[in-house]
């Protein structure tokens, strides 16, 4: 099996907006060759200007496992070209099936080179905001195995950001709503991430340590959903709530 042709097929996917047939139908392959195709993959990422600006975290609440059928938590990696302004907009025309959904994410104030203990996350963040995920399966139907979801860069494909602020230690408790043109689509708690985000953050250094990715200052850690995602339109207004935080918004035209 050629691990880089299929991850050229996989960029070349998300560059066109064009779905393909799940790896898996084709090929046999386990997690530890579809986190090597996920990092081949992102390589011509970078090559077209595009930096790493950090990981995610999906698949860390139950409501996200249960609506993909997945039951394992994963990492993917952030570039720049996945980053949409907060207030901005977005073109539905850029992705084949977009979905939101509403996360928290954490800014790394200094370099992180192996894995870090819960109690000590404190030193290694400076600021926390609201934020919104788009992912966009290159898949088929929105379908694939633990394996595929991985090799996919966890359907990454942007982010927008809300203010940063302060972090503090207990974000355990609050409510994450998602709006579609003021209409709540989605709700959900931050506890339903793992009990608590500083656990993603956690389990994050954990196998960014084990699959050799360093965290860097700067770098910005997406804690996975609190809620199932929930299909974009073109012509919506697409508003996250943490409660306790600013607004997120974006829009997305055609
Ligand atoms: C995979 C990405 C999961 C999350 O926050 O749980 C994820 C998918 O659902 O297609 O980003
Ligand atoms: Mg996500």
């Amino acid at each position: 099996m050629d691990l880089i042709r299929l991850a050229l097929k996989l960029d070349s996917a998300a560059v066109n907006a064009i779905a393909v047939k799940q790896l898996s139908t084709d090929y046999t392959y386990d997690l530890q060759d579809a986190y090597e195709i996920q990092r081949l993959a992102i390589e011509p990422r970078k090559e077209r200007g595009f930096a790493l600006i950090g990981l995610k975290m999906g698949f860390t609440s139950v409501a996200k496992m249960e609506q993909m059928g997945v039951h394992d938590m994963i990492w993917g990696r952030l570039t720049a070209d996945m980053d949409i302004p907060n207030q901005g907009s977005t073109s539905m025309a850029k992705y084949i099936h977009p979905r939101a959904e509403p996360e928290i994410c954490f800014r790394i104030a200094k370099d992180i080179k192996g894995e870090i203990a819960l109690e000590d996350l404190d030193e290694y963040v400076d600021a926390i905001a609201p934020a919104i995920e788009i992912i966009d399966s290159r898949f088929e139907n929105f379908k694939f195995t633990l394996e595929d979801v991985v090799a996919d860069n966890c359907s990454s494909t942007g982010l927008i950001i809300g203010d940063w602020q302060e972090p503090s230690r207990d974000i355990s408790n609050l409510r994450m709503q998602l709006f579609f043109d003021n209409e709540e689509v989605a709700v959900g708690s931050s506890h339903d991430i793992l009990g608590d985000p500083w656990k993603s953050l956690q389990a994050a250094t954990r196998l960014a340590a084990a699959y050799n990715e360093p965290i860097k200052a700067g770098h910005v850690i997406m804690a996975g959903a609190a809620t199932a995602a929930v299909f974009l339109k073109p012509g919506i207004e697409v508003v996250a709530k943490v409660e306790g935080m600013q607004d997120v918004i974006f829009s997305v035209s055609d």
